[in-house]
């Protein structure tokens, strides 16, 4: 049983670790958002790439979401007592991380052989691909004007209204090597789609072209998990950007949202009674404990199988 998993950070991360306490080692492959990654202090940030690497590692900060666990401070103190930019912040063991990916990159490497070999160096299975080796930045037009990602969602805690979203770059993009060649895996039996912001961390993957194709081409049941139990998001600003396009926040809209491209929608248990055509299963989807993860791993992939 080898499955391919499309995600975005915490949310997404958290069932990744659910997934690989069920699928055998090396045979689950986290294909993971970069519309969210950008140049910082001249360092290439990759967020969810990030989140992924760091739970599936044990290092994860599970409070903050993000970063590194035992986290110091002491380059953000030092940055800040100089006057320079401290709206965004790196921990001093994440900076590392971004110091020797960008070495990296500058002599030419691929996001994706760098994130292998950080996952290979911490001992992880799962096997962690970027969406793509070229940059596509998602770009988020507000009422304030456009906005980067991270600007966005970190410098202005996503208050501006979103007005529409693009991903600069993804028309020129390619999927990675890796996302194209877990797809094609003749073992490959679904494809699931996690619990992350439809709009904000997995339409910048279904940009890329060839991505959403190579989906479709491996004729295994695609089935998305929820972000919005019970019509809330657990965290972030999902509801908050379904309203401002307009969108009911209910689970409807992310049937519609994922249509034509998947085959089943996970629900939580907060949604039974939901008016719904397409094919579902009820669980508890809300992710706190180790256990947690593996219910809801366990219930995506069974709902794969009943649809195969
Ligand atoms: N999120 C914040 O809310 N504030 C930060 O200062 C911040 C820094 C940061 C540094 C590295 C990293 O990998 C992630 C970081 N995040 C921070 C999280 C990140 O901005 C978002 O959670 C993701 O991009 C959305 O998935």
């Amino acid at each position: 049983m080898s499955v391919v998993l499309l995600t975005g950070g915490v949310g997404g991360a958290k069932l990744a670790l659910g997934l690989s306490h069920l699928v055998a080692p090396g045979d689950l492959t986290a294909i993971v958002n970069t519309g969210d990654d950008f140049v910082h202090l001249g360092l290439t940030v990759s967020p969810d790439v990030d989140t992924l690497t760091y739970t599936l590692a044990g290092l994860s900060d599970e409070v903050r979401g993000w970063g590194r666990t035992g986290e110091t401070w002491n380059f953000m103190a030092a940055l800040r007592a100089l006057g320079g930019v401290d709206w965004f912040n790196l921990g001093d063991s994440d900076l590392a991380t971004h110091v020797e990916r960008s070495r990296r990159l500058a002599a030419g490497e691929t996001l994706s052989v760098i994130t292998a070999d950080f996952a290979q160096t911490l001992g992880i299975a799962t096997r962690i691909v970027p969406m793509s080796d070229q940059s596509v930045a998602t770009r988020i037009a507000t009422d304030e004007g456009e906005l980067g990602f991270q600007q966005y969602f970190v410098g202005r805690h996503c208050e501006p209204r979103l007005l529409s979203l693009r991903f600069v770059g993804a028309e020129t993009a390619r999927p990675a090597p890796g996302a194209l060649a877990a797809l094609a895996d003749p073992a490959l039996t679904a494809v699931l789609i996690a619990p992350s912001n439809p709009w904000l961390s997995i339409d910048p993957m279904l940009a890329v072209p060839g991505l959403a194709e190579a989906i479709r081409a491996a004729q295994v049941p695609v089935v998305a998990v929820t972000p919005l139990p019970g019509g809330r998001a657990v965290k972030g600003p999902t509801a908050k950007i379904m309203g401002e396009l307009g969108l009911p926040t209910k689970a409807g809209a992310i049937a519609d949202h994922y249509h034509g491209l998947i085959d089943a929608l996970l629900l939580d248990e907060a949604d039974r009674g939901a008016d719904m055509a397409l094919p579902h299963a009820f669980a508890d989807t809300i992710m706190v404990s180790l256990e947690d993860r593996v219910r809801v791993a366990r219930a995506a992939l069974d709902l794969a199988q009943r649809v195969s």
